[in-house]
């Protein structure tokens, strides 16, 4: 595929993908095409994808529907809980207005409680996720997601079948390895683009629903940017910062801008959102569909399993392949798995790795601009 606009323009693109598919999932609707909304990266999105159904990340990241959601739920509650309970509320949400179920899990104790008030407005429908990645949780994911095939095929009349489960697993593992590829040539030092501009290509693929399509896209975006390194054409010299913990989309991207806008440059995201999200394949050998699903999405790394070998473990691959100056840890306010999870991440980073390590408290709002920027900038000097 021959990409003719110029990469700024490219990224930019990506940008607005999220509001671009508000038309696209107003057409999909009105063609049939089953909604199904979620929020967190344990959901198999497989399955839904094997019947044909559009599966859309719904709003969480603005601060815009959180003083609606404080009139309900404690203002001591993390923001992304907030934020999606807002635009829920409020109807702000195009993608939750047309969806038609919204799928939540049990992770963390704030989401799993505010999916009960989600049922006020949605027909919702929960997946109880193990906090343990045991052959028990597995087996206990496992039924899990036959329990939720069932529930779809209940609900819009149809059947589910193995073969089209599997071509759903080829599908998404195709996405996976395009986006890998595209994150993986923040290898290369100097690095090819700013993390921010990586962040909007990542982000905004998540709302492309043509996910062939996708891949494709983003293959192409790779080829212009490998040429255009070659010619020179990449960032100067600069601390290169790993960024791990809560999601940084939306108004916590202002971490990125900080470390950018003070002369840093994010080469790798492992938090959701980054690799944690696409890193590992769905085993396509294993006979039992359901068993690979199971096992590549119990795997993910999040705060809410205890304990969370995988974060480690995907955190160590990631800076033996990125070889980040620094580890920059990410926690939403009110957010307490993540909180609780800083002292073994810095243990792990400072001691094993011997890198510099900062976390931080953040939320959607505008009012710790200022004071990130300073606490960024000094970190960075330092480095
Ligand atoms: S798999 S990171 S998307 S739960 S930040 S709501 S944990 S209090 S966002 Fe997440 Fe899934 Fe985990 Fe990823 Fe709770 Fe913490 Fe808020 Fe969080």
């Amino acid at each position: 595929m021959e990409l003719i606009k110029d990469l700024p323009e490219i990224y930019e693109e990506f940008a607005e993908q999220r509001k671009k598919s508000f038309l696209g999932i107003k057409s999909l609707k009105e063609k049939g095409v089953p909604i199904v909304g979620v929020f967190c990266t344990y959901f198999p999105q497989e399955i839904p994808a094997a019947m044909g159904a559009a599966v859309v990340g719904l709003c969480s990241t603005s601060d815009e529907t959180i003083p609606d959601a404080e009139k309900d739920l404690p203002r001591n509650l993390c923001p992304l809980i907030k934020s999606s309970y807002g635009f829920a509320k409020t109807d702000k949400c195009p993608f939750f207005y047309f969806s038609d179920l919204v799928v939540g899990e049990t992770t963390c104790d704030g989401k799993k409680k505010m999916y009960e008030y989600l049922a006020n407005f949605k027909p919702v429908h929960v997946m109880e996720l193990p906090n343990r990645q045991s052959e028990d949780g597995c087996t206990m994911y496992k039924n899990e997601i036959i329990r939720f095939k069932k529930v779809l095929e209940e609900k819009f009349k149809v059947i589910i079948t193995e073969d089209q489960i599997r071509a759903a697993i080829k599908e998404r593992n195709r996405e996976r390895e395009a986006l890998k590829r595209l994150y993986k040539l923040m290898k290369k030092d100097p690095a090819p683009m700013l993390g921010d501009d990586l962040y909007k290509v990542l982000y905004g693929a998540t709302f492309k629903f043509d996910k062939k399509q996708s891949a494709l896209e983003i293959y192409a975006i790779c080829d212009k940017i490998e040429k255009e390194y070659e010619e020179g054409n990449h960032l100067e010299k600069r601390p290169r910062i790993m960024i791990t913990g809560s999601p940084v989309s939306g108004g916590a991207s202002k971490v990125i801008k900080a470390i950018e806008d003070n002369g840093g440059v994010v080469v790798v995201f492992e938090n959701c959102g980054g690799a944690k999200s696409v890193e590992e394949l769905v085993d396509e050998q294993n006979p039992d569909v359901y068993e690979a699903l199971a096992k590549r999405y119990l795997n993910i790394g999040c705060s809410c399993m205890s304990p969370n070998p995988s974060r480690y473990k995907l955190m160590g691959q990631l800076i033996e392949e990125f070889r980040p100056d620094a580890v920059v840890d990410v926690v939403l306010q009110a957010c307490h798995t993540y909180n609780v999870e800083t002292i073994g991440i810095k243990r792990f980073v400072t001691e094993t790795y011997h890198l510099p390590y900062m976390s931080l408290e953040t939320d959607y709002s505008v009012s710790d601009i200022g004071q990130l920027n300073t606490r960024m900038a000094a970190f960075l000097e330092m480095l």
